[in-house]
């Protein structure tokens, strides 16, 4: 019976042993490259709306692919029920860090808590989410959307001497730029009376949608439309279409600013049927990288990673246009 101790005592030992000298790491102290565990991402993206979100998600994959991350994608087509499905599945994957960008602001509790009791961090990209514990997510990555609403109602209100029956497209319903873009326009046009918000309807963040409700406030109030704010360039390239359609002159008898800056805002400024953009930087796969990699080295990081914003209009967009990354 002994023997069987010693020798079980002896394999035990051995195996330690050996599992030792496969850590120890290879002359010079690196450990092999073969060895060298990938770093693993699981990336939750909303969906393909706009032009915006697929800049978005080239930045974020090309610079896993260059940075040989090995970055699991998901696709939630807007739904938010896909995008907890994919973060349970990271999680059982045991992935090194989530990236999330949420569709909406509420309901993540209950998957974040699981992320949190597995440890592995989260990073919110593009948008933000309202959650009692601060402690479920590690930073946000985002533009600020009050301050761009507050930059597209003052730019109107002075290309309006103050004075505009304004329509509005908002994003998609319960989503932190749409409910922020609103809310800092809203703030800002506090200070012009005359400049009123007198319809405003949900268009989804997408073109489609963004003809579709311009049709609906062409039909029930035509003579009053004097101005569009947009949340997205997207939207606001949908109600061009409809105004053009409508022979209303887009740009000149109906001024219409948005938000995010595409190629295709410029475009639409370049021949004079946009009027102004505010930038929503969407090429964040170098800072979520550099994030990551702060975040796992132990580093502590801010809370709000804020991007910067610039509003661009038709005069400066053809110098403007050929330096356009997305
Ligand atoms: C902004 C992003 C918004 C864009 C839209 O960070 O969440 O969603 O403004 C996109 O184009 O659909």
């Amino acid at each position: 019976m002994r023997w069987m101790i010693a020798v079980a005592l002896m394999a035990l030992v051995g195996c330690k042993q050996q599992a030792q000298e496969t850590a120890t790491p290879a002359p010079g102290g690196a450990t092999p490259p073969a060895a060298q565990k990938k770093l693993s991402v699981g990336f939750s993206q909303v969906g393909a709306e706009s032009a915006w979100r697929t800049a978005e998600t080239k930045s974020i994959r090309g610079e896993a692919e260059k940075r040989g991350v090995d970055l699991k994608f998901a696709d939630a087509q807007g739904k938010q029920a896909s995008q907890i499905q994919a973060l349970t599945s990271f999680i059982a994957q045991k992935v090194d860090v989530i990236v999330l960008a949420p569709v909406v602001e509420t309901g993540w509790e209950v998957v974040l808590t699981q992320a949190k009791e597995a440890k592995i961090p989260v990073i919110l990209v593009d948008r933000g989410i309202k959650v009692s514990d601060e402690s479920l997510y590690t930073t946000l990555i985002a533009s600020d959307f009050v301050e761009e609403g507050r930059m597209a109602a003052e730019w109107l209100a002075k290309q309006t001497n103050g004075k505009a029956n304004i329509y509005e497209l908002q994003g998609s319903t319960g989503a932190a730029p749409a409910i922020d873009r609103k809310k800092g326009f809203e703030e800002a046009l506090q200070k012009f009376p005359d400049m009123k918000i007198v319809k405003s309807q949900s268009a989804d963040f997408t073109r489609a949608k963004g003809k579709e409700v311009m049709e609906a406030f062409i039909k029930s109030d035509r003579d009053q439309i004097q101005a569009v704010y947009a949340h997205n360039d997207d939207m606001a390239l949908g109600a061009i279409q409809a105004l053009d359609e409508a022979g209303m002159n887009p740009g000149k008898t109906v001024t219409l600013i948005s938000i995010d800056g595409v190629k295709g805002a410029f475009e639409a400024m370049v021949a004079g049927k946009l009027n102004a953009t505010v930038e929503c930087n969407p090429l964040l796969g170098p800072l979520v990288f550099d994030t990551i990699n702060k975040v796992r080295a132990g580093e502590s990081v801010p809370k709000f990673i804020k991007s910067q914003d610039q509003l661009f209009e038709q005069a400066n967009a053809a110098q403007v246009i050929s330096t356009r990354e997305y």
